[in-house]
């Protein structure tokens, strides 16, 4: 297949504006039909509407929502839920898995919704469609020949509802296994890692309106709002408004950095948009914990010259520990190698420092850009001690904001989906079901690849995702997926993962969040949990794309019940979620009286000990300053650091186009960024044909086929898309303690193309 030919034309200084008010009419236009998209979108975030399938952004208080109160991405992610395309069981007839293999991500999820259950046969060359009943009674058939729960793994999206993962864990443990990975295993599992150490909570501690009303200082590190998180702008916006000061810290100068135009008032579509960082840090990659050690230097510095005028004590002495130690790792520090590290001058980090220190309040955002490294979890352990210092946390305006990636990823994980849930958890699940949940850890995304890379995987279930595509080391997870005697996804649209089957393989096509879920003649509803703890429902509106979808809730309940009959009332659950929801309200914290708290516009927020009364459930009670020697992947003399990130037309491994507006790319993404010196240095020219070589102790991979695009960036540094970018990170390239893959710091080096541009 030959590959689309990318143009280029450098960053965009500018975001949303009157452009991506066309383009999101358009797509919904095109995918959902002018009436349904209009209606659609326009119950997209609403109080009585869906929740946005996309990013896990807050909404605002119910009160203060707009009529249309969505993005340009969102509306590009219903639309493509929601599209009047549908892949069936002619589709299947028509193609064999072999000649879907060579098409693209994008093409395969172009072709629309999956429209009925898909079995491929051992041996067969066609998925065939088969009867839900039958995929049932196939896949328990499966789990029940295996000879050791631990044989089967159960991943999950972070799309999913609170009510079908609950299910969904459940399930898993029933049979005896936790080896739940998620997604979250690759993104913000980092930051979890961190929070849980030093603060007891692995989440952030901050409201939507603590960003909008509150914070003095807002710091914007490793993320790309813009595109990303973009109703976040409006936020920032409304802070700059009030006078509060933004400072980006990113080896890339973001369009959503620069003027942003909100769409919803008429001064923002025509006028020239309001300036929405103060300061942008060019970061070298990877260079944080350099930045944020240097910047905890200072202010004992400062603190030193002034005592009593920087640093919290109070709140140090009364609720922190470990001070002393931290402090002398700072005086110890050289600033030599914070500068070289970080890319950064002494100047520029003692600047930063006093934007700092004359900002009452101060917020730590966060996203992929920090916690996707080898040493991402002392990263963001200095950025806790960064807050504690000055007592920025648990009051307003202050404190961490990892912000979350798909739009229910956290709620996932509160009500069960990770591998090493705490005992207390697994205590509760047994005794409101009677029966002795597995205490063993499960395996995560990288172990369970390994597990199944070594024969150790019968069964293979994924509830959402893409796998194959969105894991490091593709040849090893496409090799790993193969070996399983059956691999099964449940999934909306076609992926490549369904394509990397085991030696059987079903294909179960679920509801989507835009959709109506009726059961048993009742409407049901659904709940999200999103980046500030707030849980809300979520009622679909669009008739099914297909009489034969069922609901992920109703797809694992009807497993459930295959599996071990009604004993845990899988039925009941199935046909009435809110059976579901009083069991999450037994055994998860924070949700009592749900049903009805669920049902009040605008949901109820989860408590945080941390954020709401500086309690830090830590095993001292107190918040834990930490001692992160500096540290930082460092690329040898004639090669670059590359970091993978999104286009503004993806939404994880599902690419909508071939645009990267904010960034001047069109029609390609087989593009490498690179600085114009490195270029020169490299003896290359912008728009050459290069292949990109990882070098790794294990040997290297190569990425082909890219062109090499002058770019602002730090010398030594580069950016390729995420997941054309895959095949070069090695599976044992992870982050310490959180094991995630470090996919944002990858040694490359570039060597001119030798064949013909080629799909990857
Ligand atoms: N439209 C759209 N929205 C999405 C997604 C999507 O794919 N498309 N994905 C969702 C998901 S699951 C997630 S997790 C989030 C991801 O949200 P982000 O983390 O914002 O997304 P990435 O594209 O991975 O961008 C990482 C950002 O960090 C910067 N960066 C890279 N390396 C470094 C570094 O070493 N240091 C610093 N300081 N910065 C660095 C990059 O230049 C980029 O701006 O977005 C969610 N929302
Ligand atoms: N190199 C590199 N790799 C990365 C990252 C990176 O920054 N760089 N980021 C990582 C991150 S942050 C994440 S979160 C992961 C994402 O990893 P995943 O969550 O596994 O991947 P997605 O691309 O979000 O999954 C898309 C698929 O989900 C299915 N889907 C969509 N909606 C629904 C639904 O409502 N229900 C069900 N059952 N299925 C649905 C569709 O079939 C679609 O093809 O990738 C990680 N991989
Ligand atoms: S900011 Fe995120 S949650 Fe909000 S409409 Fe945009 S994509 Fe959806
Ligand atoms: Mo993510």
């Amino acid at each position: 297949m030959s590959e689309p030919e990318p143009r280029t034309g450098g960053p965009e200084h500018r975001s949303v504006g009157v452009r991506s008010v066309t383009e999101t009419v358009r797509y919904a236009r095109e995918e959902m039909g002018p009436v349904r998209g209009l209606r659609t979108l326009l119950a997209l975030n609403q109080v009585d509407g869906f929740d946005c399938p996309s990013c896990a952004w807050a909404d605002p208080p119910p009160g203060e929502r707009k009529r249309a109160e969505f993005c340009e991405n969102g509306a590009k992610a219903v639309a493509w839920e929601a599209t009047r395309r549908r892949v069936d069981r002619a589709f299947f007839a028509a193609h064999s898995v072999a000649e879907l293999r060579g098409h693209d991500g994008h093409w395969l999820e172009s072709q629309g919704r999956l429209a009925e259950p898909m079995h491929l046969a051992p041996g067969a060359t066609h998925y065939a469609p088969i009867p839900w009943d039958e995929a049932f009674a196939l896949a328990a058939s499966r789990l029940r020949a295996m000879d050791d729960p631990d044989r089967a793994v159960f991943y999950t999206s972070g799309r999913t509802s609170n009510e079908a993962a609950f299910v969904y864990q459940l399930l898993a443990r029933r049979l005896g296994t936790n080896n739940l990975p998620d997604c979250s295993n690759m993104c913000h599992e980092s930051s979890g890692a961190a929070l849980g150490e030093t603060l007891g909570v692995g989440k952030g501690e901050v409201t939507l309106e603590d960003i909008t009303d509150h914070a003095a200082l807002i710091m914007v590190v490793g993320q790309n709002p813009g595109t990303r998180h973009p109703r976040m702008l409006t936020a920032l916006e409304q802070a700059k408004h009030r006078g509060a000061k933004v400072v980006a810290v990113n080896p890339l100068p973001e369009a959503g950095f620069g003027r942003f135009r909100n769409p919803q008032s008429l001064r923002g579509l025509a006028g020239p948009g309001t300036p929405l960082t103060d300061r942008h840090l060019p970061i070298r990659v990877n260079g944080d914990l350099a930045l944020f050690a240097g910047l905890n230097r200072v202010l004992l510095e400062a603190e030193d010259a002034a005592p009593g005028s920087v640093l919290d004590h109070d709140f140090i002495d009364r609720y922190c520990e470990g001070f002393e130690e931290a402090a002398a790792g700072w005086r110890a520090l050289d600033w030599a190698r914070i500068q070289e590290l970080s890319g950064l001058s002494r100047r520029t980090i003692e600047y930063t420092a006093a934007d700092v220190m004359n900002a009452d309040s101060v917020i730590v955002c966060w996203a992929m850009g920090l916690t996707q490294h080898r040493n991402a979890v002392p990263t963001i352990r200095e950025i806790v001690n960064f807050l504690l210092l000055r007592g920025n946390i648990g009051r307003p305006g202050a404190g961490p904001a990892p912000i979350r990636g798909h739009s229910n990823v956290q709620g996932d994980r509160t009500v069960g989906i990770w591998e090493k849930m705490p005992d207390a958890f697994l205590d509760r699940l047994r005794d409101e079901f009677g029966f002795e949940p597995p205490r063993a850890h499960g395996l995560d995304t990288v172990d369970s690849i390994r597990a199944m890379r070594d024969g150790k995987v019968d069964v293979f279930f994924a509830l959402g995702g893409n796998f194959a595509a969105a894991t490091p080391d593709t040849a090893v997870t496409e090799a790993a997926l193969a070996s399983c005697a059956l691999t099964v996804h449940v999934a909306t649209k076609l992926n490549r993962s369904h394509l990397c089957h085991g030696a059987e393989a079903l294909l179960l096509p679920c509801l989507g969040r835009t959709e109506r879920d009726v059961r048993d003649g009742v409407d049901q509803f659904v709940t999200v949990e999103d980046s500030m703890a707030t849980v809300q429902a979520s009622r679909g509106r669009l008739l099914p794309g297909s009489p034969e979808l069922r609901s992920e809730v109703a797809i694992v309940t009807g497993l459930g019940q295959q599996l071990f009959g009604d004993a845990l009332g899988w039925s009941e659950m199935g046909r009435d979620y809110s059976v579901i929801r009083r069991h999450i309200e037994h055994v998860v914290p924070g949700f009592h009286a749900f049903e009805a708290r669920a049902a009040q516009p605008g949901g109820f927020m989860l408590p945080r000990g941390p954020h709401d009364s500086r309690t830090f459930p830590t095993a001292s009670g107190r918040a834990r300053f930490t001692v992160n020697p500096v540290s930082a992947a460092e690329a040898p003399e004639g090669r670059l650091l590359l970091t993978t990130v999104r286009s503004h037309d993806q939404f994880n491994t599902t690419v909508y186009g071939l645009d990267d507006r904010y960034r001047g790319v069109r029609g390609g993404r087989r593009v490498v960024f690179v600085s114009g010196e490195d270029l020169r240095e490299l003896g290359l020219h912008d728009g050459q044909l290069v292949d990109l070589v990882s070098e790794y102790p294990d040997g290297e991979r190569r990425a082909p086929g890219f062109r090499a695009t002058r770019y602002p960036t730090p010398r030594g540094c580069a950016a390729a898309y995420f997941p054309e970018a895959n095949v070069l990170v090695p599976l044992d390239s992870t982050a310490e303690t959180s094991n995630t893959p470090n996919t944002k710091s990858v040694v490359i080096r570039l060597e001119p193309a030798t064949g013909p541009a080629t799909a990857g």
